[in-house]
């Protein structure tokens, strides 16, 4: 049992600069944990609902002042001196508290803060490392992910010019984390170096820390990521292999996609996809498809299962609903998991569980707003997620993931 002795929150900063939430929790026995919850940007609208204070004279109306006090308060009040045998106990109170179907009363940025620091704090009372307790909380067997690595952004992420979102490197013949980080580090270099040549001048970073040069077109994008694979001596396909984000919710406008100049209906979308997957070794395409185009992502996955992951992030959105949904309509077969999507370990694990039922691959994601905290490194790690998706390897905020990730390789000896 834990008996919760205190809870409270503050607001800190993100990795954009933006208001974001750190919650202690500390129970009766002196075991403390703390954890801090990222913020997307290329949001789903389904996602559970982020409070903000909505005040202009303050972080633009960001501030997360009003999300902090709900958990040193509201939370604090309604949980203190309370006993909670397992997480799944803990979060059905938050989301009772809550009871609101997308967490708008309390905020998904409280409640999910306030999840993980207890998920920190029953590691600690339990004296076993964190990704050991999340794969207890799941039933799941911990292994390591791969990670899909961003290289190039554009899309919410970057400055739009060009529409898709990333294009992300994975390192199928990889034995270990510091082989594909090592791998990747040359591509990186490769890529940042004949961009340079290109456009002379040292390239801005985007969001997750991928290179953003103005491509012309998507097709120069997965163009310029092969060419930059080769000059670092690896084989495309075979050694180092590209995924994309294709973030298509962000540039559906009156039920066309608009991109690379063209206006595509949704059968020439698929039909887009399916061109970048034969002439790249592209191996996952995320939301192809606009998240209410569930009659296009059927037709997507009818076109390419089983050449790529149909990989839903903003289309599921964590959501067992939406998954059963995607599962009954064969609209996808991979789930990306973010936990601050759906607000609470407990449901998250309720979304990972129904994808692994159906046989789908799972993809633990960052989000492009992040905190140093490491959480999800031990998270893909303990529910044994297929991949990982952190962004790139040049900003900390990223960095804290891989480097926990190589933490957890070397003394826990876990392998792919
Ligand atoms: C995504 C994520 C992470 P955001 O779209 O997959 O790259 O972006 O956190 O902005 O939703
Ligand atoms: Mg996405």
């Amino acid at each position: 049992m834990s008996r919760i002795k205190s809870l409270s929150a503050i607001e800190i900063l993100d990795s954009r600069g933006r208001p974001t939430l750190l919650a202690i929790c500390r129970l009766s026995d002196g075991n403390v944990g703390r954890a801090s919850v990222p913020s997307g940007a290329s949001t789903g609208s389904a996602e559970a609902l982020e409070l903000r204070d909505r005040d202009p004279t303050r972080h633009a109306g960001l501030g997360c002042l009003k999300a902090a006090e709900n958990v040193s308060q509201d939370i604090h009040r309604a949980l203190a001196g309370q006993d909670f045998p397992s997480q799944q106990a803990l979060d059905r109170c938050l989301i009772d508290l809550d009871g609101t179907d997308n967490k708008s009363r309390l905020g998904a940025n409280a409640i999910l803060s306030v999840s993980l620091a207890f998920a920190r704090a029953q590691a600690a009372q339990r004296g076993v490392e964190l990704y050991r307790h999340f794969g207890d909380i799941a039933g799941t067997v911990p292994r390591l992910p791969k990670p899909m690595i961003n290289l190039y952004s554009g899309g919410l992420h970057a400055g739009g010019q060009v529409a898709i979102q990333d294009v992300q490197l994975v390192v199928p013949g990889a034995a270990s984390i510091h082989e594909t980080l090592a791998v990747v580090s040359e591509v990186f270099r490769a890529a940042a170096k004949r961009l340079h040549e290109r456009y002379g001048m040292r390239l801005l970073r985007a969001d997750e820390g991928g290179l953003a040069p103005p491509f012309a077109s998507s097709q120069a994008m997965f163009l310029e990521a092969v060419r930059a694979i080769e000059a670092a001596g690896y084989a495309p396909s075979d050694d180092v292999a590209l995924t994309v984000d294709v973030a298509a919710s962000h540039f559906f406008e009156d039920g066309l996609y608009h991109l690379d100049g063209e206006q595509l209906d949704s059968a020439n979308m698929a039909l887009r996809i399916s061109e970048w997957r034969r002439n790249f070794p592209i191996v996952s395409i995320e939301d192809g498809m606009h998240e209410a185009d569930w009659a296009g992502w059927r037709g997507l996955y009818a076109r390419l299962r089983g050449t790529a992951l149909i990989l839903g992030d903003d289309l599921l959105c964590t959501n067992p609903v939406r998954i059963r949904r995607a599962i009954a309509e064969k609209a996808a077969d991979s789930l990306l998991l973010k936990v601050n999507q759906i607000g609470t370990l407990t449901e998250a694990a309720e979304a990972l569980e129904l994808a692994r039922a159906a046989g789908w691959h799972i993809v633990a994601s960052a989000r492009s707003g992040e905190t140093e905290d490491d959480w999800l490194a031990d998270l893909a790690v303990g529910w044994a997620a297929d991949y990982i998706k952190v962004g790139s390897i040049t900003q900390s905020e990223r960095l804290a993931k891989y480097n926990r990730l190589l933490e957890l390789e070397h003394y826990a000896r876990l392998t792919f």
